[in-house]
């Protein structure tokens, strides 16, 4: 991508109306823009962030064994209705009419559509296990949206659901879920730390947030400090060897780990003092076991092996994409901008032309460009006329992980240099080096 042809509308100036560090520098780097409270369009530069985000939630859901499908926004009040969830939803609910009066929902949540779904083709046991999954965006009229898009009214979620024929095989789904999620976090470089916490408007009893610590965290949490070293399960994990899944679950919650709703004293003062770890977090994730609360007032039955009917047993996995991307930001950035970990960033490297028109470091740029850009690399050319400390300070800001330097005085000797956004280093060598090393 030439930046010149580009859309990145950067902000010189803070936002005055950004509190955190992210939203801060989200809207500086043009990556969000909202359009009313709570309400994001995502410009160019984000939505390329975005996307990477939603790549790696995808491949681990699908690792998983989950299926992907795509449900839509509005939903029928009638659905709601049977599943009960219609009148105690509340104000969080943004309810419409369509033009024949009907009562209609943007949807917060898809357990009562999916739940519709599954019943209206699956009576069999032996089509089970299933789980479902799509990513989509919801709606929830939150009383207090902030932060930018961490906290914001329309939002993008994965939401999983999982059916089973009995409870057993339900936790098994259980896990499979918990094990990516710990998966998807590790590979967005992020520390994720499953904690035990309320349920909520969701319901059941069983459930497990996903926080990352940030000091600009909405929540209050408590856990011990070893599990910032615990291992991450590995690419190879089979999701079908359900001892192998419930000891990795059994090892994450072998300590104290709780989200304030649930946290409790005693049993958190009995982690010997050195250890226990208090501190803000950021939920990212939310898995829940529910059993039957949606299956049973909905008739969602599959006959079993003994030929009679049996109630599935159901749970929803939830991530928040657009919550991550500030998540990310919160967790990695410096005094003059986004770091992005390299498997998000919305450019592998940014080539800066110090001199853009002169001919010879045109043409060391453009060469640099096509061999990245033909090696599959995302390139961002700064082609523009700015001033050398603005394109500096640009490719700071946008945290492109590497930025490969052309000014006349290197090209001249046939040299570029290339700096790591996140250590600072830089290196001088040939243009030759500097491709085959970006390429590699
Ligand atoms: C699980 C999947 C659910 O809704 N039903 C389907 C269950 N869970 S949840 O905890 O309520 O939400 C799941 C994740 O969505 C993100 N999230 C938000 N992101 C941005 N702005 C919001 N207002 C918002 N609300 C929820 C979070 O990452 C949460 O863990």
């Amino acid at each position: 991508m030439r930046l010149s042809r580009y859309f990145m509308p950067i902000l010189k100036e803070n936002p005055k109306e950004a509190e955190i560090v992210s939203h801060r520098l989200m809207l500086r780097a043009g990556m969000v823009r909202q359009q009313s409270q709570g309400i994001y369009s995502w410009l160019p530069l984000g939505k390329r962030v975005l996307d990477k985000v939603n790549k790696i939630i995808r491949e681990e859901q699908n690792r998983a064994g989950a299926i992907e499908i795509l449900m839509p926004t509005l939903q029928s009040a009638e659905l709601w209705q049977e599943s009960g969830r219609y009148d105690d939803y509340g104000k969080e609910m943004l309810r419409i009419k369509d033009r024949q009066d009907r009562p209609m929902l943007y949807g917060p949540t898809n357990e009562e559509m999916v739940t519709d779904i599954f019943r209206s083709y699956v009576k069999s046991y032996k089509d089970l296990p299933l789980n479902l999954y799509h990513i989509q965006l919801k709606f929830r009229d939150e009383i207090r949206p902030r932060f930018g898009t961490m906290r914001s009214r329309e939002f993008m979620m994965k939401d999983a659901y999982s059916f089973d024929l009995t409870m057993e095989a339900a936790v098994h789904s259980y896990n499979k879920m918990f094990a990516a999620y710990l998966r998807t976090f590790d590979r967005l470089g992020l520390r994720a730390i499953p904690m035990r916490a309320d349920t909520g408007p969701i319901g059941g009893n069983h459930s497990h947030e996903f926080i990352i610590l940030a000091e600009t965290g909405e929540s209050e949490v408590f856990c011990h400090k070893d599990f910032v070293d615990f291992d991450i399960p590995g690419v190879d994990t089979d999701f079908d060897d359900v001892r192998g899944l419930q000891a990795i679950f059994d090892k994450w919650t072998s300590l104290y780990a709780a989200t304030s709703e649930m946290h409790d004293e005693a049993a958190f003062a009995a982690v010997p003092e050195g250890e226990r770890l208090s501190a803000r977090g950021i939920e990212v994730g939310h898995i829940f076991y529910f059993g039957t609360k949606y299956s049973e007032p909905m008739g969602a039955k599959v006959q079993g092996p003994d030929g009679k009917e049996h109630t599935v047993h159901m749970g929803s996995y939830g991530i928040g994409p657009t919550r991550l991307v500030p998540a990310i930001i919160e967790a990695s950035h410096d005094d003059t901008g986004i770091i992005w970990p390299a498997s998000v960033a919305p450019f592998d490297a940014v080539v800066i032309n110090m001199k853009a028109g002169d001919t010879a470091c045109d043409a060391t740029c453009d060469a640099i460009y096509a061999a990245l850009s033909n090696a599959g690399k995302d390139v961002l050319l700064d082609d523009t006329d700015d001033r050398a400390g603005t394109k500096f300070a640009t490719a700071d800001l946008i945290g492109v992980p590497v930025q490969v330097i052309a000014g006349p005085r290197s090209v001249a000797n046939g040299e570029v240099e290339l700096k790591d956004r996140k250590t600072g280093a830089r290196e001088t060598m040939t243009v030759e080096a500097a491709i085959n090393k970006l390429v590699g």
